[in-house]
């Protein structure tokens, strides 16, 4: 069953969003040109017809518009709850950022669970299938945070598999390779096909040259994707999915995608 979503919450980049961290090699983003990038993000979810909370730029942490990192929202797809997690995210520079969203989610789903100490857990890393996770254990999240999570979910009713990407290099977490799409089928890039954990599942394999591309959203019966990868957009349209192509350039520049930019259920 498709999971319907209705809202969504956002936070545009901040004036030093250019120090944020980053490992790619592509050059300082334009601030400029990621608010306008960001303004087409949000108008894109707002076509799928998700409701926007948009949250105030936060200029101590420069990479605070990575909202996902920093909590899970979920819930089964026929039921109406969500229950909201707080993450613990692994870059000590981007632990604070938690607190900016506390009072949010604890007006919207309280009470809330957290990931506590010594666990750490990035929300990139953990990517809803239905009513399994698989969650990657990463540079960023810890085996005890992903453990701490896994009870978490149990406790709720859904089942787990973990990953461990820390061998696949130049990933950074696991939905920067891995995207779920509905009815059992998972975007994903060569360097994560062939592991036994996705087995069963019906793979649509991203080639090495556009792998930037694997970490796509699924909103609605529409896909959102970063434009200029043409093969994956092909073959999206060509198993019937209606695609939103954005230009993603400047989030690229600090390791973000479409996905870490909202928080959506
Ligand atoms: C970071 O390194 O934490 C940010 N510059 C990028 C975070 C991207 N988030 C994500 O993939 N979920």
């Amino acid at each position: 069953m498709r999971r319907v979503f209705t809202k969504a919450i956002v936070r545009p980049p901040s004036r030093n969003f250019a120090q944020g961290l980053t490992t790619a090699a592509l050059g300082s983003p334009d601030y400029h040109l990621a608010l306008e990038q960001h303004a087409a993000y949000c108008a894109a979810l707002e076509q799928c017809g998700l409701q926007l909370i948009r949250l105030e730029a936060d200029e101590q942490f420069p990479d605070s518009c990575f909202v996902e990192d920093v909590a899970l929202i979920f819930g089964k797809p026929h039921a109406s709850t969500r229950h909201a997690v707080l993450t613990r995210p692994g870059a000590a520079s981007r632990l604070g950022e938690v607190d900016g969203i506390r009072d949010e989610l604890e007006r919207l789903f309280s009470p809330l669970d957290e990931i506590r100490l010594p666990g750490t857990v990035d929300g990139g890393d953990v990517c809803e299938a239905g009513e399994h996770f698989f969650v990657g254990i990463s540079e960023r999240t810890s085996e005890e945070g992903a453990s701490q999570l896994g009870e978490l979910l149990m406790r709720r009713g859904f089942t787990t598999t973990f990953v461990d990407i820390r061998s696949a290099s130049g990933l950074l977490h696991l939905k920067s390779g891995l995207a779920y799409l509905t009815a059992n089928t998972l975007v994903i890039i060569e360097a994560l096909a062939h592991r036994e954990e996705f087995h069963g599942y019906d793979l649509i394999r991203v080639a090495p040259e556009e792998a930037y591309a694997a970490n796509c959203i699924e909103v609605n019966g529409r896909v959102l994707i970063a434009a200029g990868h043409p093969r994956i957009e092909n073959k999206l349209r060509e198993l019937g999915y209606e695609i939103i192509a954005l230009d993603m350039s400047e989030f690229e520049k600090m390791d973000g995608g479409l996905s870490c930019l909202s928080l959506r259920w």
